[in-house]
């Protein structure tokens, strides 16, 4: 007799898009899923669902049962234990860290596999009385947030454009077509209304391809175009006079500054001829409403604090003089939900313990991320958004730089961190420098690792104990503050002795004091959670999956700022934010800080080629799915793009092995000749690490044969205002291997 086949509103998580889909279940297997049709992407999956989601469940290479290290870390042995014993032994040792070094010996790391339950770890960090948690959103959206809460008290990441009402829009370092595929419709939708497209690329991508304007730029120089924009903007009076007067402080001091940036200027650091930018500037200003959209990457495409600040102000400013905050069509300020509760899910006013002790490892190298940092923030913020109503925890909360993270390991200073509690963050692949990430982990100064993975990966394998996670068919999902969108139901029972990360993280707390904090099943905390709009999960899933109720999903209210003001300590927009000159911020950078930062990344004539890494693919996500079959026979190998005449100056040919070299080490990837890319640039793909390949140390899935953070610096001269490493924009040669 056939098994009865239940059907369940779950939602994909391959990557954090998290489209709605619709599960097959028989018998407690997956056998087919689809796209939900009630949601807004209409049904829509990329390939990664598709090809993977009858594999991934019960695919060979998942991790099963709790694993014990008993050989030297690194070097592949291990037993199995049973989870009982396993989160004794852990809890034990962790305990003894707090109390011989104190709770911040312990850091967490949070990637961005998992980030349905992201909140959950901030919450047993902040529980077990750390500041030092590292997580994935530093790379990419949170410097971008914080300067907007800085400037404007409030966030638009990531706006979409309104077809047949955005007029235009500006993308900076983004590639909407591989890194969000359900949404491209939207941006080619909107450009056939009409829509003027900006695509600021180093690249012809197939979002650049969309472009009436493509300006083909030198990677790591975005802040300098966005000022130059600035410039023609402000010289030919193209701002919004009103809004300006009623809303902006600080316009007078940009004008003043922005002076140093013509397009002339702009154009000889940047590679852009000078009518481009003109050009750009004068479409975006005169084609309101006008949207940025999507952009992660821009933080971690540019070197340095200086220049990472600019782009992410310049992008503030950019929004607000041109007058398009908050107007149809132009860039929403970060719809509110009912209930503010995203930020208790996270703190639950637990943090307050934390901000009377120790700050993190890098806190006073980059005070962004202090504790003093985060009382600001909530000081402003306050007055618009009360106690906890805004979710402060996507913009800044404590998250420290790598770099630090490492030295405190093998140095112990500025004092010593003894434990890693990671929970899916393949840290050796999608890091940079994973030379001396790869010295921290197998450091015997490191007393305890341990991973809550789905699979053995490189990271994975350095590690004390292993945790064998559930996947999102296992569990349960619920985004806070997008609740209306990414809420999911479980499809089966985890597989095998799997649990889910809240379960793991449960487990663990309890034997740490924490007991009062996790409710034995997480769907009572997102009932508490819940409380403030009167329904529980159930409800809600019934409501918005199974009926389609859009009632509930809070209609957005323009322009609150007018009875409100904005979230800043002036209620203005702070066009130089007074948080971050209190918090002793250079503002408005100029570009000169780069001969610092080629004492690391390498000189121009030795490493003549610039490189820039992680365009995203469709494929993959970071650094997951190279196990699945059906996805790697698509992309077998990781691709480096070079333009013809480059190539043919070093003899090198599509589909030759080519090494990659800086001064951080050399790595080999398969070329692929194309004249879509700057004849000085090369791209090359990251995440990549091979399952199939051996895994002990050190050769560890031929982490060192293709990792592109094998290349790549941390030092603190190279990264980002909050201490984030670059990923793209350093000097490079190439050879033929
Ligand atoms: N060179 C270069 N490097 C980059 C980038 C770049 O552009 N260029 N991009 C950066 C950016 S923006 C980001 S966000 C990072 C992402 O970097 P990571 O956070 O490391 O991301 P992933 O490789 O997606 O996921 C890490 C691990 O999470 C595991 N995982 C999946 N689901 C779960 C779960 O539910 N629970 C647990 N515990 N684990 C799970 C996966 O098996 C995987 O091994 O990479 C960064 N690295
Ligand atoms: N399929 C898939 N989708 C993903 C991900 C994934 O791993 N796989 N990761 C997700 C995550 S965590 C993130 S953060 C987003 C990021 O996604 P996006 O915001 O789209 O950004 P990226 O794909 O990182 O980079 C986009 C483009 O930036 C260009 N670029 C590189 N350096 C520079 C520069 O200096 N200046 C300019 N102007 N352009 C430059 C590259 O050529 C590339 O085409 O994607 C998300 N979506
Ligand atoms: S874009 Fe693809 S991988 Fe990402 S959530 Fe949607 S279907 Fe899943
Ligand atoms: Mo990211």
């Amino acid at each position: 007799m056939p098994n009865e086949v239940e059907i369940k509103k779950a939602i994909c998580w391959f990557c954090f898009r998290g489209c709605p889909v619709e599960v097959q279940v028989s018998n407690e297997n997956v056998v087919k899923v689809k796209g939900d049709r009630a949601g807004e992407e209409k049904g829509f999956l990329c390939e990664k669902n598709v090809l993977a989601s009858l594999s991934y469940n019960d695919h060979p290479n998942r991790l099963n049962y709790p694993l014990r290290r008993i050989g030297e870390r690194g070097e592949g042995k291990w037993e199995r234990i049973s989870w009982e014993r396993a989160i004794d032994e852990v809890a034990d040792k962790l305990n003894k860290i707090r109390n011989k070094y104190g709770a911040e010996a312990v850091a967490c790391l949070k990637g961005h596999g998992h980030v349905h339950e992201y909140w959950a770890h901030q919450r047993w960090s902040n529980l077990f009385g750390t500041p030092n948690s590292f997580d994935s959103a530093k790379d990419c959206f949170q410097p971008q947030l914080a300067a907007e809460v800085a400037v404007y008290g409030d966030t638009t990441v990531p706006c979409l454009p309104r077809p047949g009402v955005t007029k235009c829009m500006v993308i900076f370092v983004s590639n909407p077509y591989e890194a969000l595929p359900p949404d491209w419709r939207v941006f080619v939708e909107a450009k056939r209304q009409g829509t003027k497209v900006i695509v600021i690329d180093p690249r012809l991508t197939r979002t650049a391809e969309l472009a009436d304007l493509w300006l083909q730029i030198r990677p790591g120089t975005d802040g300098a175009l966005a000022y130059g924009m600035l410039n023609v903007i402000i010289e030919e009076g193209l701002y919004d006079k009103e809004f300006v007067k009623n809303w902006c402080l600080g316009f007078e001091a940009v004008k003043n500054f922005i002076k140093g940036y013509p397009p002339a200027r702009v154009e000889s650091i940047t590679w852009i001829p000078r009518e481009k930018i003109i050009e750009a500037a004068r479409i975006y200003a005169t084609n309101k409403p006008a949207v940025m959209a999507a952009g992660w990457g821009v933080t971690h495409s540019q070197l340095g604090r200086g220049r990472t600040l600019s782009v992410n102000l310049a992008k503030c400013i950019l929004r607000a003089i041109t007058g398009n905050l908050d107007i149809p069509g132009g860039e929403l300020l970060h719809p509110k939900t009912k209930a503010a509760f995203s930020q208790n899910i996270h703190w639950d006013k637990l943090f307050t313990h934390q901000l009377r002790k120790k700050d993190g490892v890098s806190a006073d190298k980059f005070p962004i991320m202090s504790v003093k940092a985060f009382k600001l923030f909530q000081e402003a913020l306050r007055r618009v958004y009360g106690e906890n109503g805004f979710p402060l925890e996507m913009a800044i909360y404590p998250n420290i730089s790598p770099f630090y993270l490492w030295t405190s390991i093998l140095e112990e200073k500025p004092y010593p961190i003894k434990g890693l509690l990671n929970m899916g963050m393949n840290v050796l692949v999608t890091r940079t420098n994973t030379r001396r990430i790869y010295q921290a982990l197998k450091s015997n100064n490191l007393e305890l690792h341990v991973t809550a993975e789905l699979f053995m990966t490189p990271s994975a394998m350095l590690s004390d104990y292993v945790f064998p996670m559930c996947d999102w068919f296992e569990r349960s999902n619920f985004s806070p503050p997008n609740y209306f969108s990414n809420i999911g139901e479980q499809c089966v029972k985890p597989k095998y002795e799997r649990r889910s990360d809240y379960d793991f993280l449960r487990e663990l707390g309890i034997r740490l004091g924490q007991e009062d904090y996790w409710p034995e099943k997480v769907e009572e905390l997102y009932n508490k959670f819940l409380g403030p709009i009167g329904l529980d999960f159930k409800e809600l899933v019934r409501r918005i999956r199974w009926e389609g109720d859009k009632s509930l999903i809070p209609v957005h209210e323009y322009k609150k700022y007018e009875k409100i003001g904005f979230g800043t300590f002036s209620g203005k927009v702070e066009l130089v934010p007074s948080l971050l000159k209190k918090l002793g911020y250079e503002l408005l950078p100029s570009y000169k800080d780069l001969p610092q930062i080629l004492e690391v990344t390498g000189g121009e004539e030795e490493y003549p080629l610039v490189l820039i890494s992680g365009g995203r693919v469709r494929t993959f996500f970071h650094s997951q799915l190279r196990e699945q079959t059906k996805l790697r026979e698509r992309r077998p190998n990781p691709i480096m793009q070079i333009h013809p005449d480059t190539a043919s100056e070093l003899g090198i040919a599509s589909g030759d092995w080519v090494y990659i070299e800086t001064p951080k080490g050399r790595i080999r990837h398969k070329a692929e000749v194309t004249d879509r890319i700057h004849p000085k640039v090369v791209h090359a793909e990251h995440g990549w690490w091979f399952p199939e390949q051996p895994g002990e140390a050190p050769d560890l899935f031929g982490t060192w044969e293709s990792g592109i953070g094998v290349l790549f610096p941390d030092e603190p001269e190279v990264c980002d205002y909050q201490g984030g490493p670059p990923m793209r924009a350093i000097q490079c040669r190439v050879s033929k291997a």
